[in-house]
């Protein structure tokens, strides 16, 4: 049996090495239990005390008061640089309000070209785009606009110098599709336009547009209707009531302007519809064959159809907005309802 010498020596051994690996608070709260409490090791050696022969208690005795002094002294050291790291870390206070990651939206003019556009994708269009600074002939003279002719008062338009100006539709892209690529054609085209209008709550300066395009052999005004009627009851709800109106376009013939019944009255009259039941949506109309001529496509052996909307007037009326600047103005009260 270990003689209460070697006890001691063992013990303090033992202290000295757990000490060193203790790397927390609790560790160190559970080696002063396990050693220096009233029932720890130490004071267990302290009882062995009573059991050692009279003649060796003094030295004994001094040795266990040796001990508990360096163990205590070794633990208070690693107590007090425990204490100071503690001190030093900045204090955390789980009562303050979580920082805010503020997370944008898509724009409403966003939102609605995607919805249009994934339509038509999945009917079989495919999207192209162009320049928005133009020539005179791919905005007017390739669709059809003889100079001084009085459909150019229609499209007011800011000229760049004598032959460069801001596209007024995107219909410029089509006859560079086509001008590209022999029939058959489908495509849709999505970008801004610019006017010169005078600005108001309901026009302004630069405005976003989709038109598409379908060209081949026997492409008839029938397709026409199935392929927008499809869209219509796609975009804006299969119970969705629509009429074809004649009209005129340079580009197109015969034409037509689709409306859709009100989705707020259902036909009846309200102030969206400002009493007449019905929304002008889209114009459409069969490709004029003076375009196919001028692209160089056979105008006997080809026909198509074309179609443009305005996107700001589509998001206007869904999403019941009174003021086509706040498209424009980038401002977050108002970004943020959508
Ligand atoms: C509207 C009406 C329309 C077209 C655009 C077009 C393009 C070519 C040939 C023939 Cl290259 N037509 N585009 C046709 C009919 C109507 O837009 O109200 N847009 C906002």
């Amino acid at each position: 049996m270990a003689t209460l010498l070697e006890e001691i020596t063992a013990v303090r051994q033992l202290a000295e090495a757990e000490l060193n690996a203790i790397s927390s608070a609790e560790g160190l709260d559970r080696f002063r239990v396990r050693f220096l409490a009233r029932k720890g090791r130490i004071a267990g050696l302290f009882d062995g005390l009573r059991n050692a022969p009279p003649e060796e208690r003094p030295a004994l005795g001094k040795a266990l008061n040796e001990l508990r002094t360096t163990v205590q002294g070794l633990f208070d050291r690693k107590a007090s640089g425990f204490a100071s790291e503690a001190s030093e870390r900045p204090k955390l206070d789980l009562t303050l309000p979580g920082r805010r990651h503020p997370s944008g939206t898509r724009h409403p003019i966003t939102r609605t070209l995607e919805e249009i556009k994934s339509i038509f994708l999945s009917m079989g269009f495919g999207i192209a785009d162009g320049p928005e600074l133009e020539d005179d002939y791919h905005n007017f003279g390739a669709l059809n606009f003889p100079p001084d002719h009085p459909a150019r008062d229609t499209q007011d338009t800011f000229f760049i110098d004598s032959t460069a100006l801001l596209r007024t539709h995107t219909s410029p892209v089509q006859i560079r599709v086509m001008e590209q690529h022999q029939p058959p054609v489908r495509v849709i085209m999505p970008g801004k336009v610019y006017r010169n209008e005078a600005i108001s709550a309901r026009s302004y300066c630069l405005f976003h547009q989709v038109e598409g395009l379908y060209v081949d052999r026997g492409v008839t005004f029938s397709e026409l209707k199935g392929t927008l009627i499809s869209f219509i009851k796609q975009f804006y709800g299969s119970g969705t009531r629509y009429k074809f109106r004649p009209t005129f376009f340079p580009f197109t013939e015969p034409s037509a302007d689709i409306y859709i019944s009100c989705f707020i009255c259902g036909g009846k009259g309200c102030r969206l519809c400002k009493q007449a039941g019905w929304l002008e949506i889209l114009g459409c109309g069969m490709v004029d064959p003076n375009v196919f001529r001028s692209v160089g496509y056979d105008a006997e052996r080809y026909t198509g159809y074309a179609f443009g909307m305005g996107i700001e007037r589509i998001a206007l009326l869904r999403y019941g907005i009174d003021d086509i600047r706040l498209f424009f103005e980038n401002d977050v009260r108002f970004l943020n309802q959508f």
